[in-house]
């Protein structure tokens, strides 16, 4: 019996993740500000991840948190600071109250999102280089993750999530696309690997023009890709045009994170 506590579960990534996560005598315990109606084997806490009340209550009695909850992408500071980075640390602080062992943060591959072709495969160990507030949030919940692993015992692991959506979406996604069933893959690596400690991973599908981020962090831990963006190939440059690598989006890893006219409205 088990039961994962999943913040932001009413996001995209939660939606994918839900029924590709459920088990046989597995909780999912799903917190939001949005309402979710919950299926079998789910239970729902309304809430915000910045409310230290609601996120204890939240933890109480959980194997796992899987902390998807935030902004998803640019915002102005305040905001980010607010939900993104005083959220994440509300439920790191939370978690050690109520004794979970372990945390699984969607990180993103906008934390490191300023390297360029040059560095590709990126590692799992290079420096930080934020794109965008967003990113420097990521960077922070990362820096949260190390330090409750390391001080308090945790197992943490941050998952820099490239592009995981129902289907890739743009040009640079048929390098970046996180494919649904791969990113339930990795996730249930995440929440069973043996004793992980703190580690940092990059989520994406082992696509045909992939190879932009390192895949060991990730088999590590046991996940295996099975999908690639390619079958979405003709589909993408039917409606976009021919792919053309000196465009912007194929600068650095961050893609049109990395403009500076890239912004909240973006
Ligand atoms: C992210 O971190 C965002 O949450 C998502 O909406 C995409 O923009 C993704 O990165 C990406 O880089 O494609």
């Amino acid at each position: 019996m088990s039961t994962i506590l999943i913040t932001g579960a009413a996001g995209g990534v939660g939606g994918i993740l839900r029924p590709r996560l459920a088990r046989p005598g597995r909780t999912l315990r799903l917190l939001d500000l949005a309402e979710i109606t919950p299926a079998a084997g789910e239970e729902v806490i309304q809430g915000s991840v910045t409310d230290p009340d609601i996120m204890l209550e939240a933890c109480q009695g959980v194997d796992a948190v899987i902390h998807l909850g935030g902004i998803s992408g640019e915002a102005p500071w305040e905001r980010i600071l607010d939900v993104n980075i005083n959220g994440t640390y509300t439920l790191f602080e939370a978690a050690r109250r109520a004794g979970v062992p372990r945390v699984v943060f969607a990180s993103s591959n906008h934390a490191v999102g300023f390297h360029s072709p040059d560095d590709f495969p990126i590692r799992e160990d290079v420096t930080a280089l934020p794109d965008t507030y967003y990113g420097v949030s990521k960077v922070a919940g990362e820096a949260l993750g190390a330090l409750y692993a390391k001080r308090y015992g945790m197992d943490v692991i941050s998952i820099r999530i490239l592009s995981c959506f129902p289907e890739p979406r743009a040009l640079r996604s048929l390098s970046t696309w996180l494919s649904p069933d791969d990113a339930g893959r990795l996730f249930e690596a995440c929440l069973t690997a043996e004793k992980p400690g703190y580690r940092v991973v990059y989520g994406v599908s082992e696509n045909t023009r992939g190879g932009w981020v390192s895949l060991d962090g990730a088999r590590e831990l046991g996940y295996e890709s099975h999908d690639d963006a390619e079958v979405y190939h003709d589909k993408l440059v039917a409606e976009f045009g021919p792919i053309d690598t000196t465009d912007f989006a194929f600068k650095h890893l961050g893609g049109p994170f990395c403009s500076p006219e890239f912004d909240a409205d973006n």
